[in-house]
């Protein structure tokens, strides 16, 4: 708790541009949690380098991505969006919990097999030990909720095992957090082979549809969209494609199922993929406007960054100051 709220925290890494499964499974949902919940974004650019970047790109992502977050809508003044390489205290918590994470764990993650089998030529001790980090982020925070896809699930019940095994241990140091799932956008899936889920890495550019895309782009990634040999707008688990389809278009206007099968009765698919494209177009071109007037402003971002930076630091100290305590690091006396 922080005063009378509960503390919620997630991140993205810095990877590269987001797509609209980010946006619309991850970060929109986002927007209103400030009003109930105290709230902590990051950018997470230190789990970026367990996969080889280019310093230049790595600092220009951060950077976008920071931007993005409020450009979407989220409050600077009341959510603190800031740089995981700006407060120490995550790496210093995460080599603590390494000697309470064991190997088997992070054996068994999803996410360490499919990146390991990758990027075989890269397989670092940091991308095995990848989760760690992303406990420390957590729990440092003392965070209650933690907002994350599917794909997460796994990473936070090892947080919570890491948190459980150490308070067992030390009596209760750590919140034990639990995951909080959004109500729409759940799993956006790719454009080009619908079994997948929607990837800013997948090798296929009409697979996806970045945050970034023009209208004429968005429109051209949706008529190309697989669907089937049927001309049937129909909701079905044998209708992949036009299933996830809807469920963009749903997630864009608000409108229900029922009623989107009803609207593009007997029409078939170009009319809709259109209007499907012209739906996602209406939602990023304003979100794409505050970011190219967000970018401009140099210094108004720059104060963001440092004042955010200023207050996580304060919240993630105070629990790493509790943990060195417990686990026997003497106070430097100055
Ligand atoms: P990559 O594909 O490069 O591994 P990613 O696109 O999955 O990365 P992450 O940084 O791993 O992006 O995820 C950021 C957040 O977006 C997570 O909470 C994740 O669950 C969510 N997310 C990512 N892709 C989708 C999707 N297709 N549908 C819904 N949510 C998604
Ligand atoms: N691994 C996450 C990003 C991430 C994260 C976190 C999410 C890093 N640290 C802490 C929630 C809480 C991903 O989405 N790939």
């Amino acid at each position: 708790m922080i005063g009378d709220k509960k503390v919620l925290y997630s991140a993205v890494q810095a990877t590269g541009n987001l797509t609209i499964g980010n946006y619309l499974g991850a970060l929109r949902n986002w927007v209103n949690l400030c009003d109930e919940y105290e709230c902590f974004f990051a950018v997470a650019n230190e789990h970026s380098i367990t996969v080889r970047q280019e310093p230049a790109a790595l600092r220009k992502h951060a950077r976008e991505l920071l931007t993005l977050y409020i450009a979407a809508g989220l409050d600077p003044e009341k959510n603190c969006l800031y740089y995981q390489s700006h407060v120490p205290a995550h790496a210093e918590l995460a080599w603590i919990l390494n000697c309470y994470t064991y190997m088997g764990e992070l054996s068994r993650m999803t996410q360490f097999k499919d990146k390991s089998a990758k990027h075989e030529d890269n397989v670092n001790a940091g991308l095995f030990t990848y989760p760690v980090l992303m406990a420390a982020d957590i729990l440092l925070f003392q965070a209650d909720y933690v907002p994350v896809g599917v794909d997460q699930k796994q990473h936070l019940e090892l947080t919570r095992d890491i948190a459980m095994r150490f308070n067992s241990i030390y009596g209760d140091v750590f919140t034990i957090p639990e995951v909080y799932l959004g109500k729409t956008g759940r799993k956006i899936m790719s454009l080009q082979d619908p079994s997948k889920k929607m990837s800013k890495s997948d090798e296929n550019p009409n697979a996806y549809i970045l945050m970034m895309d023009d209208k004429d782009t968005i429109i051209r990634k949706f008529k190309r969209a697989i669907t089937d040999s049927d001309t049937q707008v129909r909701y079905s688990d044998d209708k992949p494609g036009v299933s996830n389809l809807i469920d963009i278009y749903a997630s864009c206007t608000g409108k229900s199922t029922e009623e989107i099968e009803k609207e593009f009765e007997g029409q078939g698919y170009g009319q809709f993929k259109l209007a499907v494209g012209e739906a996602v177009a209406d939602v990023l071109t304003p979100i794409q406007e505050r970011y190219a007037d967000l970018s401009k402003n140099k210094d108004y971002i720059d104060g963001i960054i440092k004042n955010n930076a200023e207050k996580a630091n304060y919240f993630a100290n105070k629990t790493l100051r509790k943990v060195q305590k417990k686990v026997g690091f003497p106070e430097l006396i100055r």
